[in-house]
């Protein structure tokens, strides 16, 4: 049995009950163990060390940058950069994180243009039509997991920033959203806790399945993007996450939050949340990969007495090295409040949809990592009573972009790690 922490014999990096690094997912989260490890990893003494990064590069169009249909075009940046630090601690695993975004600076407070999209605000004033940048500090966390039998450990998980035990993988962390630069018009159906100023986690976990708890401080990131948001605040609310891992390729997972006071623009509210998720990745063919998730997330306010639902899949397939496709087809039901419609009740509700597809071809290798030119395209699909509003029942969105992202660690079957852009097969 390989030690935490070392190379097992089929060199993928194991950690406490031998369980794969590529089951990390974003906070405590968990992936199917088939996904790429999209990292560059150096040790320095008894510390372990992995870095992770994404960053697009984009020219963003949202229904031809016409203001009177709620569109806009932009060029910026949306990106990612984590250090993860590993060593063995009184016989269990210690694990560090730091994880930062320059969006604050590449995008901008009011967010990039993205047609339906909301959630936070900006000067006062709900965001909609635009996805709110990430913060500067993303995570700073402290995990430690410790085995307590052959197929049994527990794992606490303390972050001054960082993500609660709720919903799927974040996107930015989902092989099949990894082509795809832009925010899930469900993101605050389901995902985005993942920045959270304050979290506990406590968990319990074995090779198959993993049940967890968190106590979070609730409040959204407000606009200024920099700092770190506990302003009057404490670990005011909780969540619940079942995850299983049945075989390598699935990982499915289940939860419930609760938020005291999500929204800094309606304070006096509360918020529940139930997500559920299917995430799958495989080898197909000779050198692809192929990753989906199948998403459910629901939101219900304190004032109302129905959940207001959410549907996502995604698709990202890695044809060979060289040339991936993806897609992500959506449903969620925004209200008038979201989209900031201000001339219906705030609680009325409008069921909008987005197809969006795109590819990616990789250009050039740099050294650990791989640089690739994609293209994205969206239709967007609102109800009649919203076509004045974007000019069309079916309105559209495009971006051109790059991507910088590290090759994949994987088995070479010799002695060391070999790479690609894929994670699938040795350096080419
Ligand atoms: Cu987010």
């Amino acid at each position: 049995m390989a030690m935490p922490g070392m190379i097992d014999s089929t060199m993928h990096m194991t950690g406490v009950l031998s369980l794969p690094m590529s089951r990390e997912g974003s906070g405590t989260s968990w992936l199917p163990d088939a996904s790429p490890m999209m990292a560059n990893h150096f040790a320095a003494g008894a510390w372990d060390f992995m870095f992770h990064y994404r960053a697009f590069v984009y020219y963003d169009r949202q229904n031809d940058a016409d203001p009177s249909r709620r569109g806009d075009d932009q060029i910026g940046s949306v990106n990612w950069a984590m250090l993860m630090a590993g060593h063995d601690l009184w016989s269990g695993r210690l694990q560090l994180r730091a994880m930062m975004s320059a969006e604050p600076w590449t995008v901008g407070a009011a967010g990039y243009p993205l047609l339906l999209q909301s959630g936070e605000s900006y000067h006062g004033r709900p965001l909609h039509d635009r996805q709110h940048p990430h913060d500067l500090f993303m995570e700073l966390a402290a995990i430690y997991s410790h085995a307590l039998g052959q197929n049994l450990a527990f794992q606490a998980y303390l972050a001054p920033v960082g993500e609660p035990a709720t919903g799927p993988v974040a996107f930015p962390h989902r092989p099949s959203a990894s082509g795809d630069p832009f925010a899930p018009l469900g993101h605050h159906w389901q995902d985005a806790t993942h920045i959270s100023y304050g979290v506990v986690t406590a968990g319990l976990f074995s090779r198959s399945w993993k049940l967890e708890t968190s106590i979070f401080n609730g409040r959204e990131p407000d606009q200024d993007r920099t700092n770190f948001d506990y302003k009057g605040r404490s670990l005011d609310s909780y969540s619940a996450r079942f995850t299983a891992n049945p075989d390598r390729t699935w990982s499915l997972s289940a939860s419930y939050a609760y938020f005291k006071s999500p929204e800094a623009l309606d304070p006096g509210l509360s918020e529940q949340r139930i997500s559920a998720s299917a995430l799958n990745t495989r080898s197909i063919w000779t050198s692809g990969e192929w990753a989906s998730a199948l998403i459910y997330g629901a939101n219900r306010f304190q004032h109302t007495d129905s959940w207001s639902n959410s549907l996502l899949f995604e698709s990202n397939l890695a044809v060979d090295a060289w040339n991936s496709v993806f897609g992500r087809i959506e449903y969620v039901a925004k209200s008038a409040a979201d989209l900031d419609i201000t001339d219906r009740p705030p609680e009325a509700r409008f069921d909008v949809g987005s197809i969006a597809f795109g590819y990616i071809r990789e250009i050039a290798r740099y050294p650990g990592g791989s640089l690739g030119a994609g293209g994205r395209y969206a239709i967007d699909l609102v109800p009649r009573s919203l076509a004045p509003l974007y000019g069309s029942r079916t309105p559209t969105g495009f971006s051109v972009y790059l991507r910088f992202r590290p090759r994949a660690l994987r088995s070479a079957g010799t002695s060391r790690m070999a790479d690609s852009p894929n994670g699938t097969g040795p350096a080419r």
